[in-house]
């Protein structure tokens, strides 16, 4: 292989400064000044003027803030923060009845990869999905709503769905591959017993094209690797998902070390289609109700390449032709060619075999090594077939060129640039023009405060030859990964349509009330500019209280906030929704309740009593 010859001195280096504590070699010091003319040129680009639209809407994780960002391209005005995993007392998210119902009792997640719903290939501007590498779950938003819909998980066998999620082209599937190795029954094996007793997996979960819900597929038991990420076929190698691999030493101590001794991991190529058919011809096992298809006895599904040590990201290109492999701790991108890949399963050109996986012959099937940079994490596609990946260790942003592979530009970035994000950059028709690097590290680059700062997007004008920042932002942590899709392909709604058959909901004052059964309390109240009603809410020490609350301002942007003093309950209605939640009145007094979220002129006078009278 090509880069056996020099990854190595590289590589040395890059672990010795990890463990000094110092992976980025990006010197401190207030970053070089733009000409004025790069200024001017920027303005023009990237300035969005005050009432107008950004072109693109970014959908970013946020990490383990457990949120989604969704920021305008080119502004990079952060619009919404969308809650997913975590609460957010903002909205009421995690505090109502339904949220609460979603979260599932975690109050964090990690996000990190979103992937928007596709049809043939391209955005469709339907759902977006996104993971939670921590509690093994996934989660959909509606962008009607722009409002978490369904959180399904903790999935069981699997363990930190990393490699999540990527939807294939017609949104049929998105898939998650783990991070981690567990015993995947669930059960407990000391790690003297990891090679035998571990495991990793990919998780299908197919899609609802209707709604979007989300249901367990199938899963595919894997070896006891590390997997990172992933991403789906298309065009001629649609039916096929494409992981990488981390420590096929399968270390289970100092990662760090011990994980990085091969000179090659792998990338994993999945035959989805033949996953699908062995589960409809009863090729799986049930582990703990899950449909576990073991490889290794349904042959013809899990393929195995070569991949330069530890790779990160896998990025299939927009014909599909090829998928590119990240190295990581190899400055090199290796462009697979899928259709050899598959003459090369064809003819059984296989080089080795490892735990039951055949290892497709890598010169048969490696199209060329893009010396990218240092520490190549990601790669996203423009238009012409134009690449664009990131590398974390020197900073930098390297355009380069399918079918030239070689590098053909390169920015330097500020600093450690983890995904970076291209228009429409995930579709079979990227659109160029905007790339957006995902800075790990901010430094110089904002208002000091304090130790730590915020991470940093960068805006990059991709059309002409020269690459050229045109914006940057600071954003909380932390954008993972993100997707950008042109503006006009979403169409949220203005307001809740009115729900006549909700039992929970009211129109009217006349219809609100308080309905008592024993010591439960029921209030059907309603929310209106610039009042609650009912505004006096009675009750016992001790009885459980559900209060169904409904907006019935059915005026675009007009919330209702409902807060309680003291009692940590907070929740909104949106126009034309309604909302419930439940708690018990444990503490005697006198509470107010008031509305949150400024709604009026009078928005001061919208409030309430709740009383809630001692116990004898
Ligand atoms: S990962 Cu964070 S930079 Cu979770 Cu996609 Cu590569
Ligand atoms: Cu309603 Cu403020």
């Amino acid at each position: 292989m090509k880069f056996g010859k020099w990854y190595v001195p590289m590589v040395i280096g890059i672990i010795a400064g990890m463990v000094a504590g110092n992976i980025v070699i990006q010197p401190d010091g207030p970053a070089p000044t733009m000409s004025s003319s790069q200024i001017a040129s920027a303005q023009n680009k990237a300035f969005v003027p005050p009432g107008q639209h950004d072109e693109y809407y970014m959908f970013s994780s946020g990490g383990h803030s457990g949120q989604m960002f969704v920021i305008g391209v080119p502004s990079l005005r952060r619009i919404r923060t969308i809650p997913v995993f975590s609460p957010d007392s903002a909205t009421g998210y995690g505090y109502d009845e339904r949220t609460k119902e979603l979260m599932g009792g975690f109050t964090w997640g990690d996000a990190h990869h979103p992937s928007l719903s596709e049809t043939n290939g391209d955005y469709d501007g339907r759902f977006v999905f996104i993971n939670d590498n921590a509690n093994n779950r996934a989660a959909m938003i509606n962008l009607k709503t722009f409002h978490t819909e369904q959180i399904i998980g903790p999935i069981p066998n699997i363990m930190g769905p990393h490699s999540a999620v990527f939807v294939t082209p017609n949104t049929e599937y998105f898939m998650m591959g783990t991070r981690f190795s567990v015993p995947m029954d669930g059960s407990y094996k000391e790690l003297e017993q990891y090679k035998e007793s571990y495991n990793g997996a990919l998780q299908a979960i197919s899609v609802d094209q209707k709604t979007g819900h989300m249901t367990p597929a199938w899963q595919l038991k894997l070896p006891p690797w590390n997997f990172d990420l992933s991403d789906a076929g298309k065009g001629p190698s649609d039916g096929w998902a494409f992981l990488t691999t981390y420590n096929t030493e399968e270390a289970t101590h100092l990662l760090e070390v011990n994980a990085s001794k091969n000179e090659t991991d792998y990338i994993l190529a999945i035959n989805w289609k033949a996953a699908e058919q062995a589960v409809k011809d009863g090729k799986f096992e049930e582990v703990n109700g899950q449909k576990v298809i073991d490889p290794e006895k349904a042959p013809g599904i899990v393929y195995a390449v070569a991949a330069a040590k530890s790779p990160h990201g896998v990025d299939v290109t927009p014909d599909g032709k090829y998928f590119v492999g990240n190295g990581k701790l190899s400055p090199i991108v290796t462009a697979y060619d899928f259709e050899k890949f598959k003459q090369a399963v064809e003819n059984k050109d296989f080089t080795d075999e490892v735990r039951g996986i055949p290892v497709v012959n890598y010169n048969s099937v490696m199209a060329a090594e893009v010396e990218a940079g240092l520490g190549p994490l990601h790669t996203q596609f423009g238009t012409d077939g134009y690449a664009y990946t990131t590398n974390f260790v020197e900073s930098t942003v390297a355009k380069w060129k399918i079918g030239e592979w070689k590098v053909l530009d390169k920015v330097t970035v500020h600093y450690s640039p983890g995904h970076g994000s291209a228009a429409e950059g995930d579709t079979v028709s990227p659109d160029g023009k905007y790339f957006v690097a995902l800075n790990k590290l901010a430094k110089d680059r904002h208002l000091p405060v304090g130790p730590s700062h915020p991470e940093n997007m960068q805006l990059i004008d991709i059309e002409g030859d020269k690459m050229e920042i045109i914006n940057e932002a600071p954003i909380d942590p932390e954008p993972h990964y993100a997707q950008i899709i042109k503006a006009d392909k979403i169409n949220p709604v203005k307001i809740y349509e009115k729900d006549e058959n909700n039992p929970d909901a009211i129109w009217s004052e006349e219809d609100a009330r308080i309905e008592r059964n024993g010591n439960k309390v029921t209030v059907y109240g309603i929310a209106v500019r610039s009042r609650f009603y009912p505004d006096e809410i009675k009750v016992n020490e001790g009885d459980e209280v559900t209060i169904h609350l409904t907006n019935i301002d059915l005026d675009q942007d007009i919330t209702h906030g409902f807060g309680i003093n003291l009692y940590d309950i907070n929740f909104e209605v949106q126009p034309g929704q309604t909302n419930t939640i439940k708690f018990k009145a444990d503490k005697p007094g006198v509470f107010p309740f008031y509305c949150t979220n400024f709604c009026s002129a009078l928005h001061q006078e919208m409030q309430g009593y709740m009383l809630v009278k001692p116990k004898e």
